[in-house]
């Protein structure tokens, strides 16, 4: 949940659809992004024009980092979250109900099982994850640059 969402006291309202769409928060928890983390956690878009504004507006306020499990979670969420820019996304999609504008679009999702896998590890340790997460415990981040 990223810093617009965090910044409206949409954290309860987010995580409930989440919960109504039978997926489960399995870790979570709330923390600040240093522009070092930022950057890491961007790493794949590092030569994108919009990287810097990115990276220092995901710093701007704290941020919810989560793990979610469930059946098809992957293409489940990203399918809650809505298109990127939430002038396009679909109705009733998170993206769509909350985000400001491309940057400020209130959620991100994994896009691949190897980039969740990637993208947990760059969070979470294995002690905050409630559920069996052994399958993520042997990938390593690859991009902190
Ligand atoms: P998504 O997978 O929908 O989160 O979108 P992308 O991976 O394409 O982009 C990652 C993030 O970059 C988006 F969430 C928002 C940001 N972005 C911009 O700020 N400007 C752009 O023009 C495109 C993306």
């Amino acid at each position: 949940l990223k810093p617009d969402a965090v910044k409206r006291n949409l954290t309860g309202e987010i995580n409930t659809q989440i919960e109504k769409n039978n997926m489960k928060i399995v870790a979570q928890r709330m923390m600040l992004l240093s522009l070092k983390d930022a950057e890491g956690f961007y790493f794949v878009h590092k030569d994108r024009a919009f990287f810097n504004d990115l990276c220092k507006y995901m710093t701007s306020g704290p941020i919810v980092v989560q793990v979610l499990m469930g059946k098809d979670v992957i293409n489940r969420y990203r399918k809650l979250m809505g298109t990127t820019n939430p002038s396009n996304a679909e109705e009733d999609s998170l993206r769509k109900l909350y985000g400001l504008s491309v940057e400020e679009n209130s959620v991100h999702g994994s896009d691949s099982k190897e980039n969740a896998k990637i993208e947990i590890n760059y969070f979470f340790s294995d002690r905050e994850i409630y559920e069996d997460f052994t399958w993520l415990r042997k990938a390593k981040v690859k991009r902190e640059g």
